[in-house]
């Protein structure tokens, strides 16, 4: 990922990365963004819909992720650090403050606003990453609403073509 191909698609040298003849994208949500603009049933056509479903997905790596990505490096980088044991609990509760809050707004709806949109994907991918930690557990309708997005066919689709190239170690 360091290599100068792959510097010239993604300058911090990450995945994901998506190619489309011309066309070279970097970042999660502006990839996931830019398909939901050309494939239907991942963007509403009612303007203002469309606006919050946006809006969602701003949401979920803008203010749900921060505090999730972090509890992860804690975890993982930072686990032999003499401080490690007094941070952890401090992390943990930033990321249960937003839980508190998206549950509390999510509800008994089964998407975050009407029909399923590219704002539910996003942070069901973000909420996901808790999933380790066990803290995802402790908000039901937060882990049934994660369970029903991967559910969905084209999830399982998507996995499985991902799975079929690249297996993650035990
Ligand atoms: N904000 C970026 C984050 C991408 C990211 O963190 N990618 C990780 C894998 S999930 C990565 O490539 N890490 C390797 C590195 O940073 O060297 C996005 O959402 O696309």
């Amino acid at each position: 990922m360091k290599e100068p191909t792959h510097l010239a698609l993604h300058p911090f040298g990450q995945i994901p990365t998506y190619e489309e003849g011309d066309l070279a994208l970097f970042e999660t949500g502006a990839i996931v963004f830019h398909i939901a603009g050309r494939h239907a049933g991942l963007l509403p056509d009612d303007a203002n819909a469309r606006a919050r479903a946006i809006t969602w997905m701003f949401a979920a790596i803008n203010t749900v992720e921060p505090p999730i990505l972090e509890l992860s490096t804690a975890r993982v980088l930072e686990s032999d650090k003499p401080w490690n044991r007094e941070r952890m609990p401090l992390v943990a509760d930033r990321v249960r403050t937003r839980l508190k809050q998206l549950s509390a707004r999510l509800g008994n709806a089964e998407w975050l606003d009407g029909a399923f949109s590219a704002g539910d994907l996003m942070m069901a991918s973000v909420l996901l990453r808790l999933r380790a930690s066990g803290i995802l557990d402790e908000y039901p309708n937060l882990a049934a609403f994660v369970a029903r997005g991967e559910a969905r066919p084209a999830y399982k689709r998507a996995f499985d073509a991902q799975l079929a190239v690249y297996k993650p170690p035990a």
